[in-house]
This record gives structure tokens, sequence and C-alpha cells, in this order.
């Protein structure tokens, strides 16, 4: 047996990998631009604004090849394993000045799915750092699920405020800082947080769900992912296809179609 990859091996001691480059700055401020001339269009069209927390890649092409670039799919694989699909690529956007924090909490105790083969790359288009709210890691943490608590808290990004019901103790928790074009990788049961933005601009990241092929999803079915490395040899979930352009009508009836099975899971009740 070869000994596993160094990435591996982090992930596997703390369920987490950070920091890792996917591309140059200029190149996540391109990205950012084009996130930033999207959203232009939410004023007149408020229901876009929807897509930028669920299935974004579907809408938005450039989401779809930050998805794929070689950098993070390598270093995903080397954890998932050649055939990858993605489940979801949410942004986490906090404003400057935002009071919107994330609770501590561990992704796979409410996505319905079989296995705990899941892998987070969380992709940085703006500095993320201590003072505008990166995300927080505990290291070794992702060895249990636990129980979680629906909090409903407001400022909470996450959809239903979903909180782990045991103590965490803040100081534990790793400051996942990166520069724009870095990213970080995390396990769906690693308990992670992050404070609120007390910055003059926005913190931008893009949460980007691989899972390898083979994977099902057990609550909740019918749910849609997108092939984005190897091949599917298994069709467990819907396919999905890749977006002509920035919100198209097609795509958006693609995308209609697509997330409404993903939004049933992750807003069912704890
Ligand atoms: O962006 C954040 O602060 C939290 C992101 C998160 O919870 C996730 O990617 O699972």
């Amino acid at each position: 047996m070869p000994d596993p990859s160094p990435i591996k091996s982090r992930f596997d001691r703390d369920g987490f990998v950070t920091p890792l480059t996917a591309m140059p700055p200029r190149q996540a401020r391109g990205y950012r631009a084009s996130l930033e001339a999207a959203e232009a269009r939410f004023q007149a069209e408020p229901e876009l604004r929807k897509c930028l927390r669920r299935y974004a890649n579907l809408v938005l092409p450039f989401v779809d090849e930050i998805s794929r670039l070689p950098a993070i799919t390598n270093a995903v694989s080397q954890i998932l394993g050649p055939d990858l699909l993605v489940l979801d690529t949410p942004f986490f956007i906090k404003e400057p000045q935002s009071p919107h924090f994330v609770s501590w909490h561990q992704d796979l105790h409410y996505w319905g799915l079989e296995g705990d083969e899941e892998v987070t790359a969380w992709v940085a288009l703006t500095p993320a750092n201590i003072e505008n709210g990166c995300m927080r890691f505990v290291a070794g943490s992702h060895t249990r699920i636990v129980e979680h608590v629906d909090t409903h808290a407001a400022e909470n990004l996450l959809t239903r405020g979903q909180e782990v019901t045991v103590e965490v103790d803040d100081s534990n928790g790793t400051d996942v800082v990166l520069a724009p074009g870095e990213f970080s990788l995390h396990h769906g049961r690693v308990f992670h947080a992050s404070h609120a933005n007390s910055s003059d601009d926005r913190r931008i990241g893009l949460a980007i769900r691989y899972i390898p092929a083979s994977m099902r999803q057990i609550e909740g079915g019918n749910m849609a992912a997108m092939l984005v490395r190897g091949e599917d040899r298994f069709h467990h979930f819907r396919e999905c296809h890749r977006p002509s352009g920035v919100f198209q009508p097609d795509d958006l009836e693609h995308w209609r179609d697509m997330q409404g099975a993903r939004d049933k899971v992750m807003y069912r009740p704890t």
C-alpha cells in the first residue's frame, strides 16, 4: 500500500487542510468582479439572490469553472478518489460591518447522505481573516457526530441556525486565514464556525461540496449533483447540465427543478 498523500494524512488527522492555492489572487479578483456583476441583477429580479445559496454552479458559469479547477479537484481527489460530483456550491458572504456569523456545527449532521465521504473546498474570493470573520475549525473534532439544535438565530448564516449541543471552547478553534485565491478543505463532521465581519470590505467565500460518485442520498431523495471529474458509473444523483451563460432562462428553469429537493433536506427540523 503506498503512503497516503500529505493532504490526506492531514485531513484524516485534523479534519481539515489549509491553506492551499487554487489560483493567483488576480484570478480570484476577476471571479469577485463576475459575482458582483451578477449581483447587480438582484435589484430587478430578487429571486436570483437565492441562486447564490443553492447550486450557483447551475446558473453562473464562473462558479462551475471554479468547481473544476484542477488545483482544487486534484487535492479533493487525494481524499475522495478520482470520480467527483459537486453536491452544492453555496456562497457565504458577509457584508462590511455585518453581524452575520456561523455557529459551531457539523455539515453532515443534516445532509441526509449515506456515508461521510464528503469534502468542502472553501474558496476565498476576498481575504478571509480574523477581522472579517474567517472560518474556524476544531482540529480532530471530525471523529463523531453530535446532537444539534435549531436556534433560528436571525444573524446566523446557516439555514436553521444549527448549533452543536456540546460545549465548544472557542479558544480551541483554528482561524483559517486565507488570501484571495486560496482555499481550505474540511470534513463534513469537523466542528466549524465563524464570527461577524467587523471590516470595511465584504468577506466572500464559495463553499464547494464534493462527494465521490458512489455516494447515495438516503433522506430527501431525487437530489441533483454535477460531475466535475472522472466518471459517474453509479448514477445515484440526478445529472445536472452546465450553465450556458449568466442566469440564462433555460438554466434557471433547470435550477428551479433541481434545487427544491436539497432545500427539503436543508430546512427540515433537526
Ligand atoms: O463561511 C463561513 O463562515 C461558514 C461556511 C460553512 O459553514 C461551510 O462551508 O460549511
